[in-house]
């Protein structure tokens, strides 16, 4: 079968996927190709598709074919009739949540391994997002600081998810969010169960502290690489159109939608894959071209 031919926009990451109609993908049922999908998903980190149709059944059967998926969502409100698919939608006057660094739950013990968005509003101008690649700023940082980071965790937490639910329910409020979002800790330098790859599991949004220093020590250190992530070489950025889909592994990325087009509308759809159904024949496959 003949691999799915892109077009890489960025070194670090990001490629357009070229030629491939992801809802024909799913009535076909054509499971070669999606996997073909998922390896390029592996190999560029996230990618684009122009001009898809993908109506909410096929993006969350989409979903389904990369693995199951992601329980609802803590915050955000779904389509009706379509629980599995998230609505983000960005109404004139209203301040956009993303607009900063992060992956997304990783306060969860199980965070999602892909997400799947689709544009359905996009502002004439502006509302674009950017992906960083945690693989990348791991290789850009030095030797002996990384060697520092080895052993060291971060705790996780929901972030500015309390802005919402301390407005909706002060202190009981911001109690119920922590309850039912959770919070998670993992090693600053992770490793993608794939590839094997180390990347850098730190994200502006979500973490707080790490475990075992004191708050200084702990902020200098997270400011340094929330920095590092900030630098345009580790990025990708996607100029939406309507039916633009990205799909992107959540594992060793970051995104930030950003906020520049409050005068406009902006909506999106999204479905959140929470565990990778390919990954025990990916491992395996990998461990054999490498
Ligand atoms: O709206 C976007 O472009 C990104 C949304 C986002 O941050 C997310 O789905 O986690």
């Amino acid at each position: 079968m003949q691999d799915v031919r892109v077009d890489r926009w960025s070194p670090a990451l990001g490629a357009e996927v070229l030629d491939i109609d992801l809802g024909a993908l799913v009535r076909r049922d054509d499971d070669d190709r999606i996997g073909l999908v998922y390896d390029a998903l592996i190999e560029h980190q996230v990618l684009f598709f122009r001009n898809q149709g993908l109506p909410p059944d096929a993006h969350r059967e989409l979903g389904v074919r990369l693995g199951e998926l992601a329980p609802r969502h803590h915050s955000y409100a779904t389509l009706d009739g379509h629980p599995d698919v998230a609505v983000l939608d960005w109404l004139p006057g209203i301040r956009p949540d993303a607009s900063e660094w992060h992956s997304d739950m990783t306060f969860r013990a199980k965070p999602p391994f892909a997400s799947i968005l689709k544009a359905i509003v996009v502002p004439p101008v502006g509302g674009d997002t950017l992906w960083a690649s945690m693989y990348s700023v791991h290789d850009a940082l030095d030797p002996g600081f990384r060697a520092d980071l080895e052993t060291l965790l971060v705790d996780h937490d929901p972030g500015q998810f309390r802005n919402g639910a301390y407005e909706a329910g002060g202190n009981a409020g911001i109690a119920e969010m922590h309850a039912r979002a959770g919070g998670a800790v993992w090693p600053i330098i992770s490793h993608h169960p794939v590839t094997g790859r180390p990347y850098i599991n730190v994200s502006e949004s979500n973490s707080r502290w790490i475990i075992g220093l004191g708050a200084a020590e702990s902020q200098r250190i997270l400011s340094y690489l929330f920095d590092m992530i900030n630098r345009p070489e580790h990025h990708v950025r996607l100029r939406w159109q309507p039916d633009t889909v990205a799909i992107w592994d959540n594992r060793a990325t970051q995104h930030y939608a950003v906020a520049d087009y409050t005068q406009y509308r902006r909506t999106m759809h999204r479905v959140a894959v929470d565990t990778d159904r390919r990954l025990e024949q990916s491992i395996a496959a990998h461990a054999v071209r490498h």
